[in-house]
Order: C-alpha cells, then structure tokens, then sequence
C-alpha cells in the first residue's frame, strides 16, 4: 500500500480537506474512529467470548466461574470510559476552538446569500497581496428596518408590531457588493477565491434555513434568515485554501422543492490571478469572462444544473423518448 492510499484509509471516508482547519478536523475524526474501533472490538471479543466460551459446559452441573461485584472491575469500566470521554472532549475542545477562530482583517471577506433555491455571493472587502484594499460593498436597496417600538407606515396609516405584513418584507440584514455572482437555473455560481489568504464568510439567507457546506472544508453552517434574531453565528474564518482547483458547494439544509439543485462551486486561484479577476469583474466583465481571462474554465466544472423541468423526467417523457 502506498502512503497515499493508507493516508486515504485514516480518513474514513471523508473527502481530502484543502484547509488546515479541514486537516485538523479530518485528523480528530480519523483518531476518534480509531479509538470507537478498538473499543468495538474489545466489546465485540468479550461478547463473543462470553457467549461461546464463558457458559456451562456439557457434563458439567454448574454455571462457570461468576465474577460479579468485583470491585475493582467495577471501578475500573466506570473510570475508563470517563477518562475516554474527557480526551475527546478535550481534543474536540481544542479543534473547535481552531476553526472557530476569528482574526481582524482577513484578506478576503466574502458574502453567502442564500435564496430558493440558489446562491448569490458577493465581494464585502478584498486585500491583494501588494496591501491595495478595496470596499465593494454597496448599501442595501430594500432600506433599513425600523427600531423595536419605532412606527410603521403601511398605506398610509401608522400600524405597530411584527406582523403588520410590511415589517416581514424588509431584508436589512442582507449584503450587497458590487461585484457579486448569483447562480441560476441554468448556471452554478463559481465563487472565485485566492489561495494563500485568509477568508471570511457571512452567511445570510433571504427565506428559509439554508446551509452552505463544501465538502473539502469539512464544514457547513446552517444559514438563517435575520442571523442576529436568530442567535446565530454567521460568520466563520478559514485560515487559507491550500491549492488551486474547483471544490464543489452544497445546500446542507432540506429547504424546499429544488434544494438538491443548490449547488456551487469554489474556484481556488493564485492571489495574482484572483486580482486579475477582480479588475476584471471592475472592469465589466461578467463572471464567466473575467474566469476566461485569467485561462479558466468560464462555467462550473465540480457539477451542473438539473434540468427544473419536472415533467420532463416522468413518465410521459419515457413515452415520448422515441
Ligand atoms: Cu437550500
């Protein structure tokens, strides 16, 4: 076996990470399944011993040796398990913190807006590597929401209270950017991100409960309409992609009809080449131009949209396939 394959084995079954908060998650798992297998194995060897072994035997009157309350026996399989627990615990506590973790000024700050049954992500605020920072964001077009206790005017009469129809339509929590990329039903969002740089996310949703999941970060957070009523955490850090490549992004969250189709992609290029996109979505080029004209692929490359028409893959389409 080559070093690779074992490497491959320890992840059981989880995808290679690209972030060292991935790796770190990746490696608790890989040693936690580890130590729940040998565990296993010891329960499953006692068991299977006891029943085919430890019994009475044939021409013999008694039952085999008891060994019930055995004290120290008892003391022991009740401290082992809580020495177990405390190490996971305590290696859990430590890897959390980790990815967790969120430091001032990442270089690159990104917004997640979740829609049915869609993504839309947009630039907040971009640091090349040369130090140049640019603000993209732009003020929200829906207006602000009013104060707790503040007056609403609906049709022109004064009307009070959360349920008053108008309070519900306003979205102010939600970002905007002048460079932003939103999928469609017949195209799949690319978010383009350098590699080497520190990112951030905030994720909002502009409906229901979404959840952004990329496998190869090993990590998804649920994302809430209004984050801040909910208690939510919407933002998270990852400390860098580690390689160039495509990674493909789901919607972790059954969130309706189409939710299988929510998917994305990342597009993990070099700081030199992710400024060179980014002048060139400045300069007016659309997603797929801008990824052109760094020697990318225009369009998604992890997967591709579904066809929406559901009739078209029932029965009937059988029927009319010749
Ligand atoms: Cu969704």
């Amino acid at each position: 076996m080559s070093g690779c394959s074992v490497e491959e084995a320890m992840r059981f079954g989880w995808p290679e990470g690209v972030t060292p908060e991935a790796r770190d998650m990746t490696t608790l798992w890989s040693w936690s399944v580890v130590a729940a297998l040998i565990m296993g194995i010891l329960v499953w060897g006692l068991t299977f011993w006891t029943i085919t072994f430890h019994r009475k035997k044939e021409g013999t009157p008694d039952f085999p040796r008891q060994t019930g309350y055995n004290v120290p026996l008892e003391l022991m399989y009740t401290a082992v398990p809580f020495v177990i627990i405390a190490i996971l615990f305590y290696a859990t506590v430590v890897v959390q913190t980790k990815v967790e973790k969120m430091e001032p000024n990442p270089a690159v700050t990104v917004d997640v807006t979740a829609f049915q049954w869609n993504w839309r992500f947009g630039y907040q605020q971009v640091t090349f590597q040369d130090g140049e920072q640019l603000n993209l964001s732009k003020p929200n077009p829906y207006g602000t929401q009013p104060k707790p206790g503040e007056p609403i005017e609906q049709d022109g009469k004064e009307v009070h209270g959360p349920n008053n129809g108008k309070f519900q339509e306003i979205r102010d929590y939600l970002q905007f950017s002048k460079i932003e990329t939103q999928g469609s039903s017949a195209e799949i969002p690319v978010l383009v991100l350098p590699t080497q740089s520190r990112i951030q996310f905030d994720l909002a949703s502009a409906d229901v409960v979404h959840s952004f999941y990329i496998p190869q970060f090993a990590f998804k957070r649920d994302v809430m309409p209004n984050p801040v009523q909910n208690h939510t955490n919407n933002k998270f850090q990852i400390t860098e992609i580690d390689r160039t490549g495509s990674f493909v992004g789901r919607c972790a969250e059954m969130c309706g009809d189409y939710h299988s189709m929510m998917n994305f992609e990342i597009r993990a290029v070099s700081p030199a080449d992710f400024e060179k996109y980014i002048k060139a979505r400045q300069g007016g080029a659309d997603n797929a131009a801008a990824l052109q004209a760094i020697g990318q692929p225009g369009k998604a490359v992890t997967t591709a949209p579904f066809d929406t028409r559901r009739l078209a893959r029932t029965a009937s389409a059988v029927g009319e396939s010749n």
